[in-house]
């Protein structure tokens, strides 16, 4: 039997045809699109693809068409991500120029746009053009009671209920709950205890978490603080008309971000806990120097293991060398970094989070976390505080690890040790939140997608069409203040 097309690739298909973008980066995409879409075409053969054109309604092409914008924008973002030649200079996360009111299509009268908008935590600003790193974020399936406890609104009975939730046991902790509470509930089910969440949105299954709890008052979810979400129960959402937004959890969590132990070049991370004549080798051989790889080796001849690899900085300690006493100091220290950020890179202390382990891990990216997501993990506010200032001014390259913590002086040595083990670099997933629209028809439509390209290639982890949410943020002219009009 011949594939045929659903009426929303047709429409793709005559989009991307009728309207190549603009810009030159998307093209290379579109000429793939078209080139599966005139496979599709052939096969559904051209009659089907006329008649089916002239039976869709202008509203329902429209809605499509600001469905279209959309995706290019997330297809524009996606081969920005897997660009191998992409310039380490590029910011992805806040980029106007690049990324907001990006003419897809322009048919004289009517042109459309997409911008791609995320809520960002920084001092001067709240809204960002571009991508969101998911890596900031707290993961569901790896934080500690600890870690949730620290979450606004969180209470002790609830975070032992998502851990009891989430792990592979029956038996609840001291205030959690287990399947013998699920299964007695009027409408009965079982916890998920595999170990993984699915989505954020399963912690609404969990005992005592309600939709207020999650998801805040930010209704359209832009972290911004809208006049129906700060007017108490005039309008919809039921706020506390307190003047300040609540966000839920929602906007720290994800089960979407994993450490798969390699370089943002994709090469395994060497074990500095390691040993053997290999070892010096492959410390050199990613550009570690000869001296703090002689170091590393002497530590792990005297027997040291290291818990992390952010021990290695300021590592000054007496051991015994041959049955003697001797100082063995790191030569990274204070005053001596510029290795750090390589150290932090390539190389990890043992017992990696590889793999699906990974997920587990209660690690996040202190470049893209938030306030409250950085306090979860143990930051106090004042290194919160430092940390949202210090790399407002960071060069994207640096934000690949979190060397500048220390470098910046936002963290003490001690701190910066003691903070290590829940920290780690970029991730290779990625949240795109997309708004196509068109100016002069007032339509958009928004959709949020989740991307792992960690294989060198992308795939969708999520999605989700926004819409009816509202454009929600600043876009251009006449969709400003987020006053356009959906139609589906
Ligand atoms: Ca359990
Ligand atoms: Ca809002
Ligand atoms: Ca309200
Ligand atoms: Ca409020």
């Amino acid at each position: 039997m011949p594939r045929q097309m659903n009426e929303r690739q047709m429409t793709h298909a005559k989009a991307t045809r009728s309207a190549p973008p603009v810009r030159r980066r998307g093209v290379i995409l579109y000429v793939t699109l078209i080139v599966v879409m005139m496979a599709g075409l052939l096969a559904a053969g051209l009659s089907f693809f006329v008649q089916s054109q002239s039976a869709g309604s202008a509203a329902g092409t429209r809605s499509a068409e600001a469905m279209e914008a959309a995706r290019s924008g997330v297809n524009l973002a996606i081969a920005e991500l897997l660009n191998p030649a992409r310039d380490p200079k590029l910011d992805l996360t806040d980029n106007p120029d690049l990324f907001r009111g990006v003419l897809v299509s322009d048919g004289g009268q009517v042109q459309w746009r997409f911008s791609l908008v995320h809520a960002i935590d920084r001092d001067d600003k709240t809204t960002a053009y571009g991508i969101a790193d998911e890596s900031g974020k707290l993961s569901l399936s790896g934080a500690t009671a600890e870690q949730l406890m620290r979450l606004p609104g969180m209470t002790p009975e609830i975070a032992d209920a998502i851990i009891d939730w989430r792990d592979t046991n029956d038996e609840p902790r001291p205030l959690g709950a287990e399947r013998d509470y699920y299964e007695q509930l009027d409408n009965p089910y079982s916890p998920n205890n595999s170990g993984l969440f699915q989505s954020v949105d399963e912690l609404l299954l969990v005992r005592g978490v309600t939709a207020q709890l999650l998801y805040g008052e930010d209704m359209n979810r832009n972290g911004l603080l809208d006049p129906n979400e700060n007017d108490g129960d005039q309008s919809l959402p039921l706020d506390n008309a307190d003047g300040k937004l609540d966000r839920g959890w929602y906007p720290y969590l994800t089960v979407y971000a994993f450490d798969n132990g390699q370089t943002a070049a994709g090469q395994q991370r060497v074990d500095i806990n390691g040993s053997g004549q290999g070892l010096s080798r492959s410390l050199t051989g990613r550009g570690i120097s000869k001296e703090l790889a002689d170091f590393i080796v002497k530590a792990r001849q005297a027997g040291v293991t290291f818990a992390n690899t952010a021990d290695l900085v300021g590592f000054d300690e007496a051991v015994k060398v041959n049955g003697k006493d001797q100082q063995l100091t790191s030569p990274l220290a204070t005053g001596h970094l510029d290795e750090l950020p390589r150290v932090l890179e390539e190389l990890t202390a043992g017992s990696g989070r590889g793999g699906r382990g990974g997920l587990r891990s209660g690690t996040v990216n202190p470049s893209a976390a938030s306030r409250v997501v950085l306090m979860a993990v143990g930051f106090n506010e004042a290194e919160a505080d430092a940390a949202a200032s210090a790399r407002a001014n960071l060069a994207p390259a640096d934000r690949n690890n979190y060397a500048w913590l220390l470098t910046q002086g936002v963290l003490s040595v001690e701190r910066f040790r003691e903070l290590a083990p829940a920290l780690r670099g970029g991730g290779k997933q990625y949240r795109i939140e997309s708004v196509g629209y068109s100016e002069q028809l007032g339509l958009y439509r928004r959709i949020e997608v989740v991307v792992d390209v960690s294989q060198g290639n992308s795939r969708t982890l999520y999605f989700r069409d926004l819409t009816d949410l509202g454009p929600a943020y600043v876009l251009t002219g006449d969709l400003e203040g987020g006053k356009g009009r959906s139609e589906r």
